[in-house]
Formats: C-alpha cells, structure tokens, sequence
C-alpha cells in the first residue's frame, strides 16, 4: 500500500515549498504526516520560513505578470491537461487521500473525481469569460464590462478535502490568468505535495513554471502572512468559522478581497409526507460520510412527530449496520477522525449535550483500537441547547421533532452558520415553502436528497457565518478576476451623463 508514496513521486521526500520549483532546503519546521487510521507516522516534511515564503511570493508575483497575457483558451488547454494527467492519477491520489485524510476510498477517489470535473468545467469556461455589453444614455458611446485576472492569490484549504478544495481554486484562478499560493492543512501535506508533482509536470511542460505554488506551514503563520500580504489581491480559505474570521478581518484591514467557505450546520428536514427509504440512505451518507467531517455534513434532523419514533427506529438499526475500520478495506463506511484532538472534541461535545438535557440513542463512544475511531452517534436534542448551534467536527446527529413546518424551518434557521440544508416531501407546497424567501437560509436548499455531496457545477458556499464566498461552479470565476467598465466614445461631440452642462466660454 506504501508503494503508493513512491507512485506519486513522495520517495525521497524533503521539502513543502514548490516556488517554481522545489526550494531544497526550506527553513521552517518539520512536519509529520500520519495515517489517522494507525496514527502510524507517513512521512515529514520542510515547511516554509519567512523568507522561503517572500521567495515563492515574490516568484508568483513576477510569473502573473506574463501568465495574465496568455490567452485564456490557451490556459485553459493546460488545465486540459492537468485533467488528463489527474485521470492516470486518480486511483493512485484517491488512495493517498484515505492513507493521509483517512476517507473511505471510495470517498478518497470521489474526491480525485471532483479535481477532475473542475479541470473540465474551467476548460469550457476558459472561452467564456465574458462581460455584458450595457446600452448607454449617451449618442454613439458604448459600454461593456470585461474580466482581467486578478494577480497571485492565497489558497488555504482544511484536511478535510485535501485536494478537492484546492482544485476548485486552482483550475478557476488558473484560467483567468492567475498565480496562486496554496497552503494547504499541515495535516495533510503529502497529498499536497502529490498533487503539486502533478502540477509541476502538466504546467513545466507547457512551458509555464510557477503558475501553482505550494507552501506548506507547519502552524498557522503562513495563514497568518497570507492574509496580512497586499500582493495578494485575494485571499480565499476554506476551514472553521474561527479561522474565517481571523482571515477575514486581517484582510478587510488592508482592503483586500476574501472568499470564504466556513463552518456548516446543516439540517434535514423530513415532513410527514417523506420517503422514508430515500430519507435513510441520504441521513446515512450526510451524517455519517466522512466521518462527519465535511462541513456540508448533516448534523441536524428535523422529524415531524408522526414519523419520528419510527424513522428513529430505522436509523438505529442502519447506524448499527455499518462497519467501521480501515478506510481502505471494502465494505467499510466510517473511518477514523483524523487526529486525537478530533476525538477528544467529539467526546467533550457528547458530554455537553447530555449535561444539558440531551440523550444518546447510539454510539457516543471511541473505539478502543489504534487509530482516531469512533461510534456514529445520534442524540435526541433540543433546538435551543447550545451545543446543538455548534459546528462539531464528527459523526454527530442531533434528532430533534417538530409539529408544523414553519416551526421545523424556524428551528433550523436558529443557528448561526448557513451552508447546506434539504428537506425531505413528497407534497410540492412544502418544497417550495422551503425554497422561498422565508424558507432555508442556506447556500444549498436541497429537495429530496441529503446535504453533503454537491457537484462542481453548482456555485458552493454559504450565508451568514458561513462566510458568504462562493467557489466551484456557476459564475464563483468572477471572483478571481477584476471587472472594468468601459464607456468608449466613438462620437465627436462629448455629451455628459445624467444631462450634465459643462461649456466652457468660447477662446
Ligand atoms: C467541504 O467539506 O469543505 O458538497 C467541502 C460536498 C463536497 C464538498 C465539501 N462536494 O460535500
């Protein structure tokens, strides 16, 4: 299985820091990556110094300033080729992925498949980074909006989606003709590096070194430059809500630009009228795929008391159904969480809600065994306990019952994040009661199916202390590209807007 370090290039492994290519000796700190399932050590790695990170800045800075004058097209054909070259490389990365973040293997290639899928949506859009032409006031003007890139930009993702995240990034900057800097999770530097290796092949090729930069951090500071460094235009980060707005603030001080995709707390819905079928399988994945550690996992359900003993039921039987262990092994379904402070948290949050009046119906414990394990867990609450308002990072679920569905949708919009939400009804009016304006408050509203698992092609993010960015899909490109409006007067008089006179006495 370790083979898999020397397949993707991670043999003689040493340094985090990729400028346009490896920096050797990076004079940060080490660290060490770990199998969450064994808490057996992987690999470690150099992390960047102050002065390593000016080098790789400095370097994107300069690389913009010819990569911003290829036509978009033609930076597109290399993304194009980053797909092809992620293709080959999907089984071997999603594998990487289990090993290092310790997602079941299908979820580690289905994250391969979500790199490979922005690479195909950004190709397409690399010939549609188009602006609106605006009719004028004026006789014989014109004007029109156009897209320029931006500049080197800041890309901090979490473990959680080691690569994923920063595809959606990296194939959008890339074709609008940006440079980017990745810190990626100190937790997960190998994938990382694997993909930074398959970076470095596709764009060294087609000539373009130091399009995609890597820096890895072994603590928060490269974060913490990041953020505070006007050369990059555009921070955008992906983590807690804790960490968004530590981000957010110190790049709002120097006005520069953030996109932010923050904690989740997402709710499912089920009215009377749900299929109950449909309803287990999608609570299943969404609360209890990843080990709870999406920020899209469903960690609230809404029953409506007619079905709730019920559904209850089932759920309980299916929690205990699933098997638990190494994410590598077929047929498994939960994995360890990735480090011994993510249990102790889960732990301490289990405790918190039973303190305050909540009852575990299953799970609720660590595994005794080596690795980061855990029991899927589902705990009868209520809405306005406050640890029910907290995003915990684990297979937590917390059951809650309603009477009328305003009440159900009043509930679930109590709490301060607003990423992901569903509701489950087979009865038109509900859905769109929960898609109106005064339904879901979220960024995803979901209809019969559950609240992890968008695809790329959809803009992703959300409201409130979400953070309000937008990646992936849809028009999220515009984000890393800086609009001009153009007014071009083709008339030999000069007319003012808004009727202004302004003659100036004849000479
Ligand atoms: C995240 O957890 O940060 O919708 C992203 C989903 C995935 C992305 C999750 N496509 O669950």
């Amino acid at each position: 299985m370790h083979d898999v370090l020397n397949r993707l290039g991670l043999q003689s492994l040493n340094s985090g820091v990729c400028s346009s290519s490896w920096i050797s000796n990076p004079s940060g700190g080490e660290i060490v990556s770990y199998n969450p399932a064994t808490s057996e050590p992987l690999a470690s790695v150099m992390t960047a110094s102050r002065a390593d990170y000016d080098r790789v800045i400095e370097q994107a800075t300069s690389v913009f300033r010819s990569w911003r004058n290829i036509p978009a097209p033609a930076r597109g054909e290399v993304i194009r080729q980053l797909g092809i070259a992620l293709r080959e490389k999907k089984d071997d990365l999603g594998l990487l992925v289990t090993l290092e973040a310790g997602k079941v293997l299908s979820e580690g290639r289905g994250e391969v498949q979500e790199m490979i899928d922005m690479c195909d949506f950004a190709v397409g859009l690399s010939r549609q980074l188009h602006g609106l032409t605006i009719a004028t006031e004026r006789s014989q003007h014109r004007m029109f909006e156009q897209w320029h890139p931006l500049g080197a930009i800041g890309i901090i993702t979490a473990f959680n989606f080691p690569v994923a995240v920063w595809a959606w990034n990296a194939a959008l900057a890339a074709v609008c003709g940006d440079t980017m800097i990745w810190k990626p999770s100190p937790v997960t530097p190998l994938t990382a590096i694997a993909v930074q290796h398959i970076v470095n092949e596709v764009f060294t090729r087609n000539g373009f070194p130091g399009i995609c930069q890597l820096c890895l951090s072994d603590g928060p500071c490269v974060g913490e430059w990041m953020a505070a460094d006007p050369r990059l235009p555009l921070i955008s980060a992906t983590g807690s809500c804790k960490m968004g707005r530590s981000v957010g603030e110190t790049v709002a001080r120097r006005l520069g630009r953030s996109l932010l995709e923050l904690g989740g707390n997402n709710g499912i819905i089920l009215t009377e009228s749900a299929d109950l079928d449909l309803a287990l399988r999608a609570v299943c994945f969404a609360a209890v795929g990843t080990t709870g550690q999406r920020c899209t996992t469903q960690r609230r359900l809404f029953l409506h008391t007619s079905i709730a003993d019920r559904f209850i039921e089932r759920l309980i039987r299916a929690y205990r159904s699933m098997k638990i262990g190494n994410p590598w092994e077929s047929g498994v379904l939960l994995g360890p969480l990735i480090n011994s402070a993510a249990v102790d948290r889960m732990l301490a949050a289990v405790q918190t809600a039973t303190d305050s009046g909540g009852e575990v119906l299953y799970g609720g414990r660590r595994i005794e065994r080596p690795g980061h394990f855990v029991e899927p867990t589902i705990i009868r609450a209520r809405s306005e306990m406050p640890i029910v308002h907290e995003e915990t990072f684990a297979p937590i679920l917390y059951v809650m019952t309603y009477r009328s569905l305003d009440e159900a949708i009043e509930q679930h919009n109590s709490v301060s994040q607003g990423l992901s939400s569903s509701i489950f009804t087979d009865r038109l009016t509900e859905s769109e009661r929960f898609l109106s304006a005064s339904g879901s408050d979220c960024g995803i509203a979901n209809v019969n199916i559950g609240t992890s698992g968008a695809e790329i092609g959809g803009a992703f993010g959300g409201e409130k202390e979400t953070g309000g960015g937008r990646e992936a899909g849809s028009d999220a490109w515009k984000a890393y590209m800086r609009r001009q409006t153009c007014t071009i007067n083709g008339g030999g008089t000069l007319p003012l807007a808004q009727g202004v006179e302004f003659d100036l006495p004849e000479a």
